[in-house]
């Protein structure tokens, strides 16, 4: 068998998506993500110039092959945009080879390690009791792990923090940039905990993303004043470009380090999991590799005491979701799967067969990830994707701050 084409399909049902999608001899057919939010174009670009034109008539069964090939072969290695083109082959010849053998990919990965994948979702609120009823729903619905994002008195706009059904950051438009006040952030959280645990009771798993705003000494502070709420974790507090940034939280509390959404490369995480300075690697299929780079990762994890907490924003596809699904499934130190589900529209252009059932996310039981991308349903107006970009946000004296 060998791969006959691949086509790299843009589209936009209210949000951008970039899709791979590849076809064997045998009319197999096998899909990838990838789609880099705000860059998808760029992905799109390295995969239909330079590495569609390789892949024809390889066997697309020789799936570690084919990895070294496009990351050694490169000589430019790593990157967010080589590694999401990498990610998507990667995703799609899994994909296949499940076809193939007539398994569902985590038969292939070494079957499962647990019955469902349990997932956390996004309650946020303009005012705290927006906020609780927010959570409310999500404990409604069987949720046991939420995450909490609340909006700050005098900040007028917060990350996760929306009226909308669906939460979405980013905008066609050149982004507003809002102002942002760490002093006003530090004094106001910690009491949006206390009050959202006397609600709800010490069960139910409570987790915060600072979205990268802090530096060490403030996220060790934050951390700190956290602790009486027992948090699941506390996302992305500092950048992780300098392990030592978390080495300096990790010195003054006990409230666990989650890490990883924007790393595409275990080389981005060695030393914090090698050094325990994490305990959740947050890094995603789309984003660092495909399945077998992210396997690599979370094997790595495994030996530190490192859990797995893939990145599940609505701004990777469903073909990632469906795969992030599968290794959860088998892997040994699965922690938790980010799940924030995506608009109708989206779900009518990515058919899938995961579903979610009190709290935990089921994979498909179909052979291969159990997605697919129905072109038909790819609205012409929408077929090129649209300019969408992240927000930008400033200190009060008018300095970049991050998002
Ligand atoms: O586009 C960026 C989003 O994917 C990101 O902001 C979402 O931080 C995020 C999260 O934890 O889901
Ligand atoms: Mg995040």
């Amino acid at each position: 068998m060998s791969i006959t084409a691949a086509r790299v399909i843009v589209c936009s049902p209210g949000r951008n998506f970039v899709t791979l999608k590849i076809e064997t001899s045998d009319g197999l057919t096998g899909v990838g993500d990838a789609t880099l939010n705000g860059r998808e174009l760029a992905v799109a670009a390295y995969l239909t110039e330079h590495v569609v034109p390789l892949l024809i008539g390889r066997d697309p069964a020789r799936i570690e092959d084919t990895w070294q090939y496009l990351y050694k072969g490169a000589y430019w290695r790593r990157g967010p945009v080589t590694m999401t083109a990498i990610a998507a082959v990667d995703t799609a010849l899994w994909d296949l080879k499940g076809k193939m053998a007539g398994l569902p990919v985590y038969q292939l990965l070494g079957g499962r390690s647990r019955s469902g994948v349990t997932v956390y979702g996004h309650a946020n609120g303009s005012s705290l009791d927006a906020l609780l009823s927010s959570v409310a729903g999500f404990v409604d619905r069987g949720y046991r792990a939420v995450r909490i994002q609340a909006a700050i008195p005098d900040i007028s706009e917060i990350y996760g923090v929306t009226s909308a059904a669906i939460y979405e950051p980013a905008s066609a438009a050149i982004p507003a940039e809002s102002v942002w006040s760490t002093e006003h952030y530090l004094a106001h959280i910690p009491s949006v905990f206390a009050r959202v645990r006397e609600e709800f009771g010490p069960a139910l798993r409570l987790l915060h993303d600072v979205h990268h705003r802090l530096t060490p000494i403030e996220a060790a502070r934050l951390g700190k004043s956290l602790e009486p709420y027992a948090l699941t974790w506390l996302e992305d507090p500092v950048p992780a470009e300098l392990p030592d940034g978390y080495r300096l939280i990790r010195q003054h509390t006990t409230t666990p380090l989650a890490v990883g959404e924007v790393f595409n490369s275990i080389w981005d995480c060695e030393r914090l999991i090698r050094e325990q300075l994490i305990d959740y690697v947050r890094a995603t299929v789309v984003h660092a590799g495909g399945l077998t780079h992210l396997r690599r990762i979370f094997d790595l994890a495994a030996l530190h005491h490192v859990r797995t907490g893939s990145h599940g924003a609505t701004d990777l596809s469903p073909v990632c979701m469906s795969a992030a699904l599968h290794l959860d499934l088998a892997v040994p130190n699965f922690g938790l799967q980010e799940y924030m589900p995506h608009a109708p529209e989206t779900d009518e252009v990515f058919p899938h067969g995961y579903r979610y059932e009190d709290g935990y996310l089921h994979a498909a039981e179909t052979p291969g990830l159990g997605v697919d991308i129905d072109e038909a349903a790819v609205r012409a107006a929408d077929a090129k994707g649209h300019a969408w970009r992240n927000p930008v946000w400033r200190y009060e004296d008018g300095s970049f701050a991050e998002w």
